[in-house]
């Protein structure tokens, strides 16, 4: 939502009607209504919805279906009833079937079964485009429905529990870079008490190897693809501007790399010397989720920042601002 608003702002588009979280609570139908009927917008992008990484949807099955189901049924009813001129919801690549041919085409939506890890999640992301498309079939509006891939960058969730894979790493690099330069200190300090009983050579490779490690959940051999918010943002407003079909529509870079690699990579950005390890016992998910875009590129949109530029983005703003900037892991205006 921020990403899409800072888009709309650099585009020059004013009269932006802007509620916080605080000041509209999207689960209470009244609001809602009032807000609508007081309002009256004539352009709508649906992207307040709870989410959350892959703990998340495993640990709070019932809040990811329930608070979904009532921001989304709220919203699109009101719009309806307002006469809105167009809608965009944000679904999710987690709408398509587990083990879906992959790229993913968006004809695959309903084909098999879901991920078990965030059925409840996904399947009320479906039940939004099914009254997106159901709204426009009885009472011809127009409201789209786009499928992004994992997104990132500014303003995400960078909780270690509750959040997605990309800022979980980005935090844990950077607090074991923290861990890594306090043990060197620590070590030059303690080498003259070191010099009568020195430690072992095990000792020391033990100590090291608990303060320079990065544990990392499942296997690593899953493959994602990651978009950065702000190429999402753009995609948005070109969509809202060019786009009118019910079908659904993805929205990725059509490029996906396997968890470890993307572990070196923000190891590397980070500048992190140690060690990654993984815990077996956490899930993978699905094991692999790459978006087919070919129906958006020819549409003639393409994604402009790489993923290794994206990660450099925003391990800029986590260092400046992310540490002190209060998780979200749910809705946002
Ligand atoms: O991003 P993520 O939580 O969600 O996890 P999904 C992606 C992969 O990264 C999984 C692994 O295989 C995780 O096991 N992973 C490794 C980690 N280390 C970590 C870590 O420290 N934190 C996290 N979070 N993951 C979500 C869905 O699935 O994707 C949502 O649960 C949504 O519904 C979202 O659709 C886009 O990609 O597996």
């Amino acid at each position: 939502g921020s990403a899409i608003l800072r888009k709309l702002k650099s585009d020059g588009y004013s009269n932006l009607v802007l509620r916080s979280h605080k000041e509209l609570d999207l689960m209470r139908q009244t609001e809602v209504e009032t807000f609508f009927k007081a309002e009256k917008p004539d352009y709508v992008f649906l992207a307040a919805a709870k989410v959350g990484g892959i703990l998340a949807n495993a640990t709070y099955p019932a809040e990811f279906i329930y608070e979904n189901l009532l921001v989304e049924s709220n919203v699109i009813h009101s719009a309806y009833q307002t006469g809105v001129k167009k809608l965009l919801f944000l679904g999710s690549s987690c709408i398509y079937p587990r083990d879906c041919p992959q790229p993913m085409k968006e004809k695959y939506l309903l084909s098999g079964k879901l991920e078990p890890t965030n059925e409840p999640y996904a399947i009320a992301k479906i039940a939004g485009i099914k009254m997106c498309q159901s709204y426009n079939r009885q009472y011809g509006t127009r409201f789209i429905s786009v499928m992004p891939t994992n997104l990132y960058g500014p303003g995400d969730n960078f909780d270690l529990e509750t959040s997605h894979v990309l800022p979980a790493l980005i935090r844990k690099f950077h607090e074991a870079k923290i861990r890594e330069a306090n043990l060197k200190e620590v070590a030059s300090t303690l080498k003259s008490a070191w010099a009568d009983a020195p430690p072992t050579s095990s000792e020391r490779s033990e100590r090291s190897l608990n303060a320079c490690f990065v544990t990392l959940w499942g296997t690593g051999a899953p493959m994602r693809e990651f978009l950065h918010v702000d190429d999402l943002a753009d995609a948005c407003v070109y969509l809202m501007n060019h786009y009118e079909d019910s079908e659904i529509i993805n929205i990725g870079c059509g490029k996906d790399i396997s968890i470890s690699e993307l572990a070196d990579l923000i190891k590397d950005i980070v500048g992190f010397k140690g060690t990654i390890r993984y815990d077996r016992t956490k899930p993978d998910g699905t094991p692999r989720k790459l978006l087919d875009v070919s129906k958006l590129q020819a549409l003639g949109w393409e994604p402009k920042i790489s993923l290794r530029k994206g990660i450099e983005r925003t391990y800029g703003w986590y260092v400046e601002e992310g540490a002190g900037y209060k998780a979200q892991g749910t809705r946002e205006e």
